[in-house]
């Protein structure tokens, strides 16, 4: 039995000195393994007799729960050992300053088009919006634009590939957001049946538009917001007030100046370009233009469903980036576009 102390004191020892577990685990080999010296023991006991079996055979045990049991710590041991070291290389500095969720804004056309489209809807004004990918009669033909006009050339208007690879001509970009108020003006139409009691039509449609285009004023994306009203009174002295207030509210200035110029659009006539003067900042007293305008062509009104005979209206179109880049002061359309935080993050 003093082969037992030995045994013990000895794995005891081994253990105490392994420095890693894998260590360790080739030491507890050596007593509790299958050649391990304390199982050559239990091994053994058979060729005892009987009567010295069940006393060698209880000592075994003890010596080998001992062993165990010293095994056990020295794992424990080990382990928190290696957590204490990993802690120390891997330390967490919890005083440093969290990395935060910065506060994200509006773009600064977004900005513009929710103030255009309050102002409009003070005065009555719906919002209308409508598809991107337009038919060439929608974008053109019912706005008064002839068969030949320079607009509806491969240089000026995306048009949109078939499935055999060919341009469809008859399908486009918008070029304006005008096809809008072509089906606006045909879903009112046909939601008022009896034309005598026709509401009046009020609507303004923003939205994203194409063309082939691309310099420091030009993107081929870009925004329009145009505005049509039709109904049996209006003049061209209505376009004048609602355009000039408009202007005057957005740019929050009384005293801009407003001028209408005489122009051309195939889908109004007469038509009119819209400049403003600021009285003061930068560009002071240098007339800019701003919008285009007109009274809706009779040709647009009918095939928006209206009878030109006892219904005129006005129409009018004008750039949200531009008038973004005007009230804040921005120079280079692009900057719209590049997604650049540090340039989107002013506009809080
Ligand atoms: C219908 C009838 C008439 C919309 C109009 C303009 C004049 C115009 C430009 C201003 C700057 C486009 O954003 S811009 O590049 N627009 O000059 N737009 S009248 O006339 C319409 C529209 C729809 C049914």
């Amino acid at each position: 039995m003093d082969n037992l102390y030995q045994i013990v004191a000895s794995a005891t020892a081994d253990f105490a000195t392994a420095s890693e577990s894998a260590k360790l685990e080739d030491a507890k080999a050596r007593y509790l393994g299958k050649e391990g010296s304390l199982t050559a023991l239990l091994k053994g006991l058979g060729k005892l007799p009987a009567d010295q079996r069940k006393t060698a055979g209880a000592a075994i045990n003890i010596a080998k729960e001992r062993i165990e049991s010293a095994l056990v710590t020295r794992r424990e041991a080990l382990k928190s050992a290696q957590l204490d070291a990993q802690l120390a290389t891997e330390a967490l500095d919890v005083t440093l300053p969290g990395r935060g969720m910065p506060r994200g804004s509006l773009h600064p056309v977004t900005i513009s088009l929710d103030r255009i489209e309050a102002l409009f809807r003070s005065i009555g004004f719906e919002v209308a919006d409508g598809p991107e990918i337009e038919t060439d009669w929608h974008n053109f033909t019912a706005l008064n634009t002839p068969e030949n006009h320079p607009a509806r050339s491969m240089h000026d208007t995306f048009y949109l590939l078939g499935e055999d690879g060919q341009v469809h001509d008859d399908v486009l970009l918008r070029t304006h957001t005008s096809p809008v108020q072509i089906r606006a003006m045909l879903a009112h139409a046909a939601a008022h049946e009896d034309l005598e009691t026709m509401p009046e039509l009020r609507v303004i449609c923003p939205g994203r538009v194409y063309r082939v285009d691309s310099d420091a004023t030009h993107s081929p994306m870009f925004h329009q917001v145009e505005g049509l009203w039709i109904g049996e009174n209006v003049s061209f002295a209505d376009l004048k007030g609602v355009v000039a207030d408009f202007l005057r509210r957005f740019f929050e200035s009384d005293d801009l100046k407003v001028r209408f110029r005489p122009s051309f659009f195939p889908f109004t006539e007469p038509s009119a370009e819209i400049d403003v003067a600021f009285m003061s900042g930068a560009l002071e007293g240098r007339w800019l233009e701003i919008a285009g305008c007109g009274m809706v062509h009779p040709n647009v009104l009918r095939c928006g469903g209206f009878d030109p005979e006892k219904y005129t209206g006005f129409a009018f179109g004008m750039g949200p980036d531009r008038l973004t880049m005007l009230r804040y002061g921005i120079n280079d359309l692009r900057l719209f576009f590049e997604s650049d935080l540090r340039f989107l993050s002013q506009f809080q």
